[in-house]
């Protein structure tokens, strides 16, 4: 293997998060083990009134397949995030939720876009609705983007509060309910997303430069000597290898 291409697949596996890859559902192939649940009131432990499945639509989503789900019985519903959303999300902290909805319908007031229920407590995500266009929004993973206590009130978790329910997320609900009355919502695109690693950073820094100088390293090999030959060749006929 040449030194560039050395070079290149070391800053490529340098570079890859070490910790948390993102964890993504884009309903390509079926629901990816989402459910709908009708909630009695939103909290730490919601009374869980009924767990359903979301419906399959394998056209019309942002890109490809989505699921969707109507409102049953007037409870507040939600998109119930499948195992591989849950769990120790530590290594995502600072990085991100993001998603897509479409609503035919809404009560044109800020919701819980995303809930996330973990070491005794829930904490709301709140945004405005949306649109029946595939509407996408990126929640930070961070405690300034939740709420604490009630969607309601702007109180924000402390960073301690906020990483002790990211250590154990044992639900996380999407809303789907925007209307007071029957609706009918569609999700698509959900993305967990970890921010790279300073140490990523570094290496990728250290990556790029490496390159560079293995350009330079090249250009000058490139010049010709005072005899007319490259010095490249020169060195490949010392080492025996053209
Ligand atoms: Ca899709
Ligand atoms: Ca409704």
């Amino acid at each position: 293997m040449n030194r560039l291409l050395s070079i290149i697949v070391a800053g490529l596996v340098l570079i890859a998060p070490r910790a948390s890859a993102d964890v993504v559902s884009t309903f390509d192939l079926g629901d990816e083990g989402w459910d709908v649940v009708d909630l009695g009131e939103l909290g730490s432990d919601p009374p869980l009134l009924l767990a359903r499945e979301a419906t399959y639509r394998s056209t019309g989503g942002v890109s490809g397949g989505y699921i969707e789900a109507e409102d049953d019985d007037g409870s507040w519903w939600f998109f119930s995030a499948p195992e591989k959303f849950l769990g120790d999300l530590s290594g995502f902290f600072g990085g991100s939720i993001s998603l897509a909805l479409s609503a035919i319908a809404d009560d044109g007031i800020d919701y819980p876009v995303a809930v996330l229920v973990g070491d005794g407590v829930a904490l709301y995500a709140v945004g405005p609705p949306p649109g029946l266009a595939w509407t996408s929004y990126t929640i930070a993973l961070d405690p300034s983007a939740w709420r604490i206590d009630g969607y309601l009130d702007d109180v924000h978790p402390t960073t301690d509060q906020f990483r002790a329910v990211l250590a154990n997320v044992t639900a996380m609900y999407i809303d789907g309910d925007w209307l007071t009355g029957p609706d009918r919502t569609g999700l698509d695109d959900v993305r967990l997303s970890a921010v790279p690693e300073p140490s990523s950073v570094v290496a990728l820094a250290l990556g790029m430069s490496g390159l560079a100088g293995c350009r330079l390293r090249r250009a000058r090999r490139r010049r010709p000597t005072r005899a007319g030959m490259p010095r490249n060749r020169r060195a490949s006929r010392a080492g025996g290898e053209s």
